[in-house]
């Protein structure tokens, strides 16, 4: 945007959109946004001018005024005009972005959760599936601690190939990520500039977070809710990959897990006791 109001054009400090919502959701910020300084600069215009037309003079006299029904009416209508309009036309994306109903068939399907300070997330494992834990069944909840943040049944097999991460995401490219998020602490809000994504977590229930990212890279994540004295600490990297990229990067961390769960060999005969074994 050229000439005199390119000054006030704050909508090019948004970083680069890579989510298939985003670029309604910006058109709708750039509507609210202008409509926002239109009406900036009728008040504060109005305002000035009766600074300057009112101003003291010593042949003036000042009055009483008891109300104006037609002012009350017209500053009581247009703004609810104004809202109600707002309000019909961002309904659809509204809904396609935040309604639990709308939300499509997930093609990858993550847990997170805030912590002061830090966020985790929870993969299914190679088999797709999450064990039982503190989102899919309320009674895991009493399992959550700060060492098994999800609430994780250690006995439940379907769980036992479940990916944690912390501070660091992988999602692929074009695909339906849905996320189901919540805290263990305070309010966190879970927020992907680049993907327009920005959700609070709540302690004690799950919100559903969704969203289609068509560009790799690596991207921000941040909390955008002062959750305490480490909130600026909150701050991570995600990165949206493609797809084969992102089955390597799961079987990498499967394998991880598998091998953490694999009894260890008992350590082989060393040189020492191999020589005192020679000696005897
Ligand atoms: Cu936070």
């Amino acid at each position: 945007m050229d000439g005199f109001f390119s000054v006030f054009d704050m909508l090019a400090w948004f970083p680069e959109n890579i989510s298939t919502f985003g670029q309604e959701l910006d058109s709708l910020f750039a509507i609210i946004y202008w409509v926002s300084v239109a009406i900036f600069f009728l008040t504060f215009g109005v305002l000035g001018y009766f600074l300057v037309k009112y101003r003291y003079s010593p042949d003036r006299r000042g009055y009483n005024y008891h109300g104006n029904n037609v002012v009350e009416i017209t500053w009581t209508v247009l703004p609810t005009l104004l809202f109600a309009a707002i309000g019909l036309y961002s309904d659809d994306i509204w809904e396609r972005t935040k309604y639990s109903k709308r939300v499509p068939t997930a093609d990858v399907e993550i847990l997170v959760l805030g912590k002061q300070y830090g966020w985790v997330f929870l993969y299914p494992g190679a088999d797709g599936a999450f064990g039982r834990n503190a989102h899919n069944d309320r009674t895991a909840r009493s399992l959550m601690s700060a060492s098994n943040p999800f609430g994780r049944d250690t006995a439940d097999p379907a769980g036992f190939d479940d990916v944690v991460t912390e501070n660091q995401f992988v999602v692929p490219v074009n695909a339906n990520v849905v996320m189901r998020g919540s805290s263990i602490d305070v309010l966190h809000s879970f927020f992907l500039p680049h993907a327009r994504v920005k959700q609070d977590v709540v302690p004690g229930t799950w919100m559903t977070i969704w969203y289609n990212l068509f560009k790799t890279g690596k991207y921000e994540l941040a909390c955008a809710e002062l959750c305490g004295g480490g909130h600026y600490g909150m701050r991570a990297e995600y990165e949206v990959m493609s797809r084969t990229d992102y089955d390597k990067w799961l079987d990498a961390r499967n394998a991880e897990v598998k091998a953490a769960r694999t009894p260890q060999p008992a350590p082989a005969a060393t040189a020492d006791t191999a020589a005192v074994a020679s000696l005897r």
